[in-house]
This record gives structure tokens, C-alpha cells and sequence, in this order.
């Protein structure tokens, strides 16, 4: 199975010597898994706070570059303790430092992941089984929450269509559903009714196809902090923030749109779609522009684009549908 994100001319992005070293990556502990394949393109420095060496395979030169057409803007990705200090989680309080602060109490090794439904692979399997057959690849997306703050994010991680297309789905599959861990005793806000717990949500499967659709289990080419949803969750770049459920342990195959936790919680503000798109407002907030975190001129926010700038490889899953309906 080989799903690769549409290549990009060099031309088109900031050049990689801005962000990347590629010295202090091919030092670092994970350059005996990529090895000469390397090339031009190489992962994203792993800063000195950050965690553990991931215990999986990881090939770096897959994908560097999936950071696609974004004219104007400052790309650089966010740094280590932005994206680890600056999180929604509500399972662990519903302010952006509580995740940072109560998430290392959560316990995900071990961690099993069930999947289940309209496949013919469906069964219970510890993560580590899960995760073997695939080739880990690292995405720098760009990341939009709904309340209109953004960042770029070296997630690492394997495309949601390798996993869906080993599970050999039945002709009735046509949404993919996710589940993230109730675990109360070491998810304090899952005692508060603030939201439907499981968190859950939900793709239509072309969505889930799209090569940008991503699993991820790393940052910064090191083991995802619980704060951003280990050990495994998801990201889908052109849709806003709450689409990438965190802490996943279930994944089901189903024929009709699954119940997705915000839009049951707040389906006038919050659709099943939730594509990022500045034409459509939330009732009381526009959408038109986004503050990037750690802009140092803080007050200049800048346009939101699109699907989040990925319009040219998301765009075709929408046509002939109402984008301000279909929310
Ligand atoms: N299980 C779970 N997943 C979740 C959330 C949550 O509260 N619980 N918050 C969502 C929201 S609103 C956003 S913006 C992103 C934040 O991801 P980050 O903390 O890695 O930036 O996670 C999403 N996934
Ligand atoms: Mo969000």
C-alpha cells in the first residue's frame, strides 16, 4: 500500500533550511531508521524537552513536504512547548493548560484498540500489533481550531487510508466512527457532564481515503505527549481542530453518519463536516481569520484559508454540496 501526499515544488515552500537541520536530525537517535532514503528532506529538529525515541519504525523521508501551497504566510512550525502547553482536552479540564498539567497521570501503555463494524479484519489488538505493518511517516500540517487560533505541527504518524485499506472494508462501509478512552479515574473531566463521554467522532470514508487524513502517535519525531492525545489520535488538516480525536480506542465501520460529540453538544455551532472555511461563520465568532500562536505581532491575524489551505487535494469530496449547510 503505498499512499503518498501530493509532491510539492520546492518552489512553492519556505526553504526547508529555515525550519529543518538536517545535521542535528541525522545525528539524532532516529537516523539508523532512515538511513540514505533521506535525501533532501528531513525531519523536523527534535527539541531537547521533548520525550521518549519512538519505539516504532519511522521514515522520515516519506512525506516531509506535506506542508502544501500556503502563499504569504510564516509556516514555521510551532515549537515543542507552544504545542504542548496550548491544548484542548476537555478529559482533563476544559482550560488550555489543564491538559499540560493532569494528562501524565493517564496510563496508555498497555493500550488495545477494537475495531469494529462494516469490516472484515474487525477484533481487539494491542497497539503495538496495530501499528506494525506500517511504515511511519511525519506530516507538517497546519492545525486551525474552530476558535480561531492556528499552528504548524511535525505530527508523526500513518495515513488513516493504509489502516482502512488493510481492514478491508465491506461495500456497506460508508463513515468511519472513533472512540476515545472513558477512563474516569485518570480523566478527571469525564466526572463532569460537560460533554457526551466517549468523546467521539466521525468521517464519511472518501474523507477518510484522502491521503492528508493521518494517525498519528509522534511529535517532533518522539512519542506524542499525552496532552496531545497519546497514544494515538487523529488529525485531519483541512477540517477544524475537534475532528482530531485524541486517545482512540475504538474505530467502527458504519453505513450510516455516526454521532460526533460536538455536534451533539452544539449542532448550531458545530457540524459533523466542520471543514475549516472563513465564508461561514459560528454563531457569535467569524471564521475569516485565525491568530497563528506565537506570532510575535500578536495582534496581526491572518486569513484563514479554505479547508485550511488544502483545497487543492480536498476540495473534489465536496462538490454539489451545500458548504454553508453542510457545516
Ligand atoms: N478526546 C478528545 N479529543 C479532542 C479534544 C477533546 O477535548 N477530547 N479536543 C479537540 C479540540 S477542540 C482540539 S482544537 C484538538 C486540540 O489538539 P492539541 O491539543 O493537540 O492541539 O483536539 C481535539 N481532540
Ligand atoms: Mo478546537
Amino acid at each position: 500500500m503505498t499512499t503518498r501526499v501530493p509532491r510539492i515544488a520546492p518552489s512553492e515552500i519556505t526553504p526547508p533550511q529555515v525550519y529543518f537541520n538536517r545535521r542535528a536530525f541525522l545525528t539524532g537517535a532516529l537516523a539508523a531508521a532512515t538511513g540514505v532514503a533521506l535525501g533532501r528532506a528531513t525531519a523536523a529538529v527534535v527539541p531537547a524537552a521533548a520525550g521518549a525515541p519512538l519505539p516504532y519504525t519511522f521514515d522520515a523521508a516519506e512525506s516531509v513536504g506535506a506542508l502544501v501551497h500556503a502563499p504569504d504566510q510564516n509556516e514555521k512550525p510551532n515549537t515543542w512547548y507552544q504545542i504542548t502547553h496550548f491544548n484542548n482536552y476537555y478529559e482533563f479540564g476544559t482550560s488550555k493548560t489543564d491538559p499540560a498539567e493532569r494528562a501524565g497521570r493517564l496510563q496508555t501503555r498497555p493500550w488495545s484498540i477494537t475495531i469494529a463494524g462494516e469490516a472484515e479484519h474487525t477484533g481487539t489488538f494491542a497497539l503495538e500489533d496495530f501499528l506494525k505493518p506500517y511504515a511511519l511517516e511525519e506530516r507538517i500540517y497546519r492545525f486551525r481550531c474552530v476558535e480561531a487560533w492556528s499552528m504548524v505541527i511535525p505530527w508523526v504518524g500513518i495515513p488513516l487510508r493504509a489502516v482502512l485499506d488493510r481492514l478491508k472494508l465491506t461495500s456497506r462501509a460508508k463513515y468511519v466512527a472513533f472512540e476515545s478512552l472513558y477512563r474516569p479515574s485518570e480523566m478527571p473531566g469525564q466526572n463532569v457532564p460537560i460533554l457526551e463521554w466517549p468523546y467521539r467522532e466521525g468521517l464519511r470514508i472518501d474523507e477518510a481515503m484522502n491521503p492528508l487524513a493521518f494517525m498519528v502517535v509522534g511529535l517532533y519525531g518522539r512519542v506524542l505527549p499525552n496532552q496531545n492525545g497519546a497514544p494515538l489520535r487523529l488529525i485531519v488538516p483541512w477540517k477544524y481542530g475537534f475532528k482530531g480525536i485524541k486517545a482512540i480506542v475504538r474505530i467502527t465501520l458504519t453505513e450510516t453518519q455516526p454521532p460526533t460529540t460536538w455536534s451533539l453538544a452544539r449542532p448550531d455551532y458545530y457540524g459533523f463536516y466542520a471543514n475549516v472555511n472563513p465564508n461561514v461563520p459560528t454563531p457569535g465568532w467569524s471564521q475569516e481569520s485565525e491568530l497563528r500562536i506565537g506570532n510575535p505581532f500578536f495582534h496581526q491575524r491572518q486569513k484563514t484559508l479554505m479547508f485550511n489551505g488544502y483545497a487543492r487535494e480536498v476540495a473534489h469530496l465536496y462538490k454539489g454540496m451545500n458548504l454553508r449547510e453542510y457545516f
